[in-house]
């Protein structure tokens, strides 16, 4: 088990120390967000009192069986997933985000600090600012003892996603929002202290998964974290693998691709209902990962990285277009999916996939499973298309994240949602914190019996 100092402020000593801003990162952002929040319930109270019963959606019988797909239920500001160009980050692209987020020192990849910075703060950061968050982050990264006692107590063949959910939902009793609840906090106030949960979880998620990757897979070789490096950087040294700096590349340009999809998947939408109960950002997050853990959701690219492979293995060559697309008509014939291609809401090609291919073809162009996965995206679109089921016959980014990661030697899929989960609460805890500072009361959506639903069709027929 890692040492643990906890509670104790770290000296920062790693990448360079901030001295032009004053106060420390919370009191910062706070600032940051307080600043803009007048305008926002401004907006919000305008809408309601003005235009309260405006129809923005209507639910038709498709809808309530088919999973409320394409029903607007909420309002995001954090991001906004638009079917034909695909997620903007508070705006922008993510071709905008990698050009334009402060990069880490001596890398062309942005630190995850800036990241956070833009989510909450809803500005892109300075350099600065993108550092005042990488060191808080490090004086708040020592995960309590307790913490690796239940993941040591969990039976050996425990999935990660499970260990990761449960170590998130452990450190609830580290919660400030309980505690300051439990004294008496006012609902103006609430979304103070889910900042500072969102800066506590947040930091603690690298060690957090390198913890259950070492246990698991290195033989309990655990790593101390490095001062010297980004939140992103950390995570590469933690696991063993900060010496190879396109890893480390790849760690940051992963970390930021993940961090949100809007409000309306499973794991954004899960963990903002359970937070709306006022259950804080752990309980709140630990059920995201709980949704993240599905096979139509995060857990694809798992599920993905194993289709390839079944589908290498299947040929005692590498596999020509044709038989990729027989093989693929096999896997559609008995009733199965192809992990990795279609989408809820996109219609094109997911930008987080681009981004990663972009990156493979840079450093790797000939491994083996890049082309694979080059060729998959050659062919499955086709066929899905002529399959003629499918909305969006385009790969999105779990089509390829998972080759990535075997590229490197995590060869380990059970681990790869975990590393999904890791970056995307990033963005879970500031549509909680934003939800609580703009007064989101409890979601409770109403349900109704297939008999009431007969009636109200007959009625009005
Ligand atoms: N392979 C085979 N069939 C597919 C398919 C795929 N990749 N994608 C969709 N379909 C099928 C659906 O199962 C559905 O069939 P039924 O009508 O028999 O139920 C039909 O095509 C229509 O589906 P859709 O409206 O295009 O897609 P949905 O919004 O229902 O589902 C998703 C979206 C992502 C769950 C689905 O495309 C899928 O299962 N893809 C494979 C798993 C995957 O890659 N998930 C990761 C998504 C990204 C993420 O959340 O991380």
């Amino acid at each position: 088990m890692p040492s643990n100092d906890v509670g104790k402020d770290q000296a920062f000593e790693g990448i360079p120390t901030v001295r032009s801003i004053r106060g420390n990162c919370r009191s910062f952002l706070c600032e940051k967000i307080a600043a803009q929040l007048p305008a926002w319930r401004e907006r919000v109270s305008r809408l309601l009192k003005e235009h309260g019963n405006f129809k923005v959606s209507d639910i038709t019988v498709d809808a309530i069986y088919g999973g409320l797909r394409g029903v607007i239920t909420q309002v995001s500001d954090i991001s906004y997933v638009d079917p034909l160009e695909g997620i903007r980050i508070r705006g922008y692209t993510i071709p905008d985000l990698l050009q334009k987020l402060p990069l880490a020192p001596g890398s062309n990849y942005p630190l995850a600090g800036g990241l956070y910075f833009l989510l909450m703060a809803n500005e892109l950061p300075t350099m600065e600012e993108a550092l005042l968050v990488e060191q808080e982050w490090k004086r708040r990264e020592k995960i309590p003892p307790y913490v690796y006692d239940v993941l040591d107590a969990m039976p050996e063949d425990t999935h990660p996603m499970t260990l990761f959910s449960i170590g998130i939902l452990a450190m609830q009793n580290e919660s400030q929002f309980m505690r300051l609840y439990d004294a008496g906090l006012v609902k103006e106030d609430y979304w103070e202290a889910y900042l500072d949960d969102s800066l506590n979880l947040t930091a603690k998620l690298p060690a957090l998964a390198a913890y259950i990757y070492n246990k698991k897979y290195r033989n309990g070789q655990f790593i101390e974290s490095d001062p010297q490096l980004d939140w992103s950087a950390n995570f590469a040294h933690m696991i063993g693998k900060g010496d190879d700096p396109e890893f480390v590349d790849f760690s940051r340009l992963y970390f930021v691709l993940h961090c949100d999809h809007e409000g309306g998947n499973v794991s954004a939408h899960a963990a903002h209902l359970v937070a709306t109960a006022l259950s804080d950002n752990y309980y709140a997050c630990s059920a995201g990962m709980n949704g993240l853990a599905g096979p139509l959701h995060g857990l694809a690219n798992q599920e993905c990285l194993r289709w390839l492979l079944r589908l290498r293995s299947a040929f005692d060559h590498f596999p020509t277009p044709q038989e990729v697309e027989s093989y693929a008509w096999g896997v559609l014939k008995a009733g199965q999916v192809i992990p990795g291609y279609g989408h809820a809401v996109l219609r094109v090609t997911d930008p987080r996939f681009t981004a990663l291919y972009q990156f493979a073809e840079k450093f790797f162009p000939d491994d083996e499973m890049f082309r694979l996965v080059a060729l998959v995206n050659e062919v499955i679109p086709k066929v899905l298309a002529q399959h003629g089921k499918v909305k969006n016959p385009k790969p999105n980014v779990d089509a390829i994240s998972g080759s990535l990661l075997y590229h490197y030697g995590i060869k380990e899929f059970d681990f790869y949602t975990v590393l999904f989960g890791v970056s995307r609460n990033l963005g879970l805890t500031t549509h909680n914190t934003w939800a609580r500072a703009l007064g989101k009361p409890i979601e409770r959506p109403k349900s109704i019996t297939t008999r009431m639903l007969e009636d109200l069709v007959a009625k009005s027929s």
